[in-house]
């Protein structure tokens, strides 16, 4: 290696040569010649050059923002954005006929009438948390992605052939969707959601301040039809869940046994507890018909001393529920205590028949202060968030349980400083059969002084943290916009979205047996149906025209657009943006999209294209003739 042919390219690079040289530079302190991210431990940390594809897909939540997030690592390029809760300006979801159908088809009647008072046909807001994707056999499928609202006590599903969502659905008889899994075997399954927040059933206004009578509810969703399959009523509250890898059990951190109201309340016990549920057993009592129906939905009781939970008493306010992928341990994150409580899965069945709950628990580290979720790299090694010590800490679970047996070993391997506040963490496949221990994601509440300024509202930032080489090594700092919780890491191949829609698709069922029974070919598409004061306009396009310059409608009718993008190409997609009515939308490559809204403005009404089509993209469009009402 000559100096003159040093690239700094050549240095950030993968080898082995080139890491040990960049190495020897952080030594020498002439760490201003290499940026950051060229830190690399191991040299197992790939920079992900100009057309380079990442390895793994991450799927971000954002929290209040509502929508999922993909991202590319580790580049930590954000690659696409899919609203779900929130309503999204570019794509119209949440005024487009299709995205309305999917958000309030399953809202409940009386969420419908009160939101129709408030002139909305869905929420606007949502709390996304927890995004998960289908399982088969303990890892990922690459089908569906499940996630939740806290806000508005929902569950959507993203299909991930086209990453756009087409169920959304409310539960019912609970309050506030904090935690969410799908089951891992054998398949999903059922999808599992914590109603986080205790309220009375039904909660209709007859018992207000009388907590004693509150309950927190654990649902079970069919994820394959995003019906509710059952309940169950719990003590205490639900925070975050997960299941194990045999298809047995869910479990549910409990942060509030106290039930109480008040942060004084509940936080006063030293132990709450993690709820074990039995999957068979509630089963088997559904078929026996031990239940009781709220709102359509087959509701158990599973307070204590039912058969269907356990209730494994574990170190103050428990947080993050994780299950490694050695099938066997499952992690309780601490959060007012110092600690990590480990069950050991294969205990349970005696604990279910009558064996003392504590006897589960077969490790309980002092890992530090603020412990929120545990990650796991397939090798036997945990990494859990110490929100207050702003510290990330890898630890070995097998010389937790032997410290935990009176052995005389150290649990923790390394700690590492993150910035700042880490909440959740995830690592590559880490929450399936297929860990890899590649890359650990930090996903900190506070950056602080770690980008420019941009006033009182600062971003979040995710850390990618190398871990493939055994030691940790941050080596990207990514700023993410409110509020990233969690992300999974999914391996590329996995994951195969089209590229463009096959012209059957059911997301615009409707709009297909709207234009037959109108005589329309929407394919081919130029026409004008007037019924009554209901007008249907259907229009196709190819780039860069509209197959109408002009349409004519009068004040006052109800006016539905109908489009298809005739386009078949990779990333042609067109939009449809009517000019002084606050619509715009998506048309995807080969895809049909409606809107549908009263004609109130008389005049000239310019529609265009939104979405950068072709060198003729600003001249794609025509005008919509609204005539006047007579007086
Ligand atoms: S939670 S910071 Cu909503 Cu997942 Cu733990
Ligand atoms: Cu079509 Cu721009």
């Amino acid at each position: 290696m000559s100096d003159n042919k040093i690239s700094r390219r050549g240095l950030l690079g993968s080898t082995a040569g080139g890491a040990a040289f960049a190495g020897a530079l952080l030594a020498g302190g002439a760490e201003g010649l290499i940026p950051r991210r060229a830190a690399a431990a191991n040299g197992a940390y790939h920079e992900i050059h100009p057309g380079e594809l990442d390895e793994y897909y991450g799927f971000w939540s954002s929290g209040q923002a509502g929508e999922i997030r993909i991202m590319g690592v580790p580049s930590m390029r954000e690659l696409m954005r899919i609203p779900v809760f929130n309503r999204c300006s570019a794509t119209g979801w949440g005024e487009t006929n299709e995205s309305l159908k999917i958000l309030t088809e399953n809202l409940l009647p009386e969420t419908k009438e009160f939101l129709a008072k408030r002139g909305m046909k869905t929420y606007q807001n949502g709390d996304l948390h927890h995004p998960h994707m289908s399982f088969n056999k303990g890892t990922y499928d690459g089908r569906y992605l499940f996630a939740n609202d806290k806000a508005n006590t929902r569950v959507a599903r993203v299909r991930c052939d086209i990453m756009k969502v087409d169920k959304v659905i409310e539960i019912p008889n609970t309050s506030d969707i904090h935690g969410l899994r799908p089951q891992k075997w054998p398949r999903t399954g059922y999808v599992f959601a914590n109603g986080e927040h205790r309220i009375p059933l039904p909660n209709d206004g007859i018992i207000l301040d009388e907590p004693k009578k509150y309950h927190a509810i654990f649902t079970a969703i069919d994820g394959d039809t995003m019906e509710i399959a059952w309940q169950v009523i719990v003590d205490g509250n639900l925070d975050n869940c997960d299941t194990d890898y045999e298809g047995k059990y869910a479990f549910s951190t409990c942060y509030n046994s106290e039930e109480g109201v008040t942060l004084a309340e509940m936080t006063a016990s030293p132990m709450d507890w993690v709820t074990v549920f039995d999957i068979a057993r509630i089963e088997a009592g559904i078929k026996k018909g031990d239940f009781k129906v709220y709102n359509g939905v087959k509701v158990l009781d599973g307070r204590h001393g039912s058969p269907y939970t356990r209730y494994i008493p574990v170190p103050n306010s428990p947080h993050g529920c994780n299950m490694a992928p050695d099938k066997i341990h499952l992690c309780l994150n601490g959060k007012l205590s110092p600690t990590v409580t480990v069950v050991d899965v294969r205990k349970l069945e005696a604990v279910f028949n009558g064996a003392e709950p504590r006897s589960a628990v077969v490790a309980e580290p002092q890992l530090g202060l603020g412990p929120l979720h545990t990650a796991f790299d397939g090798k036997g090694n945990a990494y859990t968030t110490l929100f207050l010590d702003s510290q990330m800490v890898k630890w070995n679970i097998d010389k937790a349980v032997r410290a935990f047996a009176g052995e005389k070993v150290d649990p923790i391997i390394q700690k590492i400083d993150v910035q700042y506040q880490p909440g959740h963490n995830h690592s590559t496949m880490g929450e399936t059969l297929e860990a890899d221990g590649k890359y650990l994601i930090s996903l900190n509440k506070f950056s602080k002084d770690r980008f420019l300024n941009v006033g009182p509202l600062k971003p979040e930032n995710d850390q990618l943290i190398d871990i493939a080489g055994g030691e940790m090594k941050v080596v990207h700092d990514g700023p993410t916009f409110a509020e990233p919780h969690d992300c999974i890491l999914v391996r590329a191949d996995i994951v195969n979205p089209v590229s463009v829609y096959k012209r059957d698709d059911p997301m615009w069922a409707d709009a297909r047996a709207q234009a037959k029974a109108d005589g329309v070919d929407l394919d081919y598409a130029a026409d004008v149906i007037r019924d009554g004061n209901k007008v249907r306009v259907y229009m196709h396009s190819v780039a860069p025209q509209f197959s109408l310059e002009k349409f004519d409608v009068n004040q006052g009718d109800e006016v539905t657009i109908t489009i298809t993008n005739m386009d078949d190409v990779d990333d042609l997609t067109h939009g449809f943006t009517l000019g002084n009515h606050g619509i715009a939308m998506e048309i995807g490559p080969q895809a049909t999209a409606s809107v549908t809204f009263t004609a109130d403005r008389p005049g000239v009404h310019w529609f265009y294209c939104q979405w950068f089509c072709h060198a003729l993209h600003m001249e794609m469009r025509g005008r919509m003739f609204v005539h006047p009402k007579k007086a």
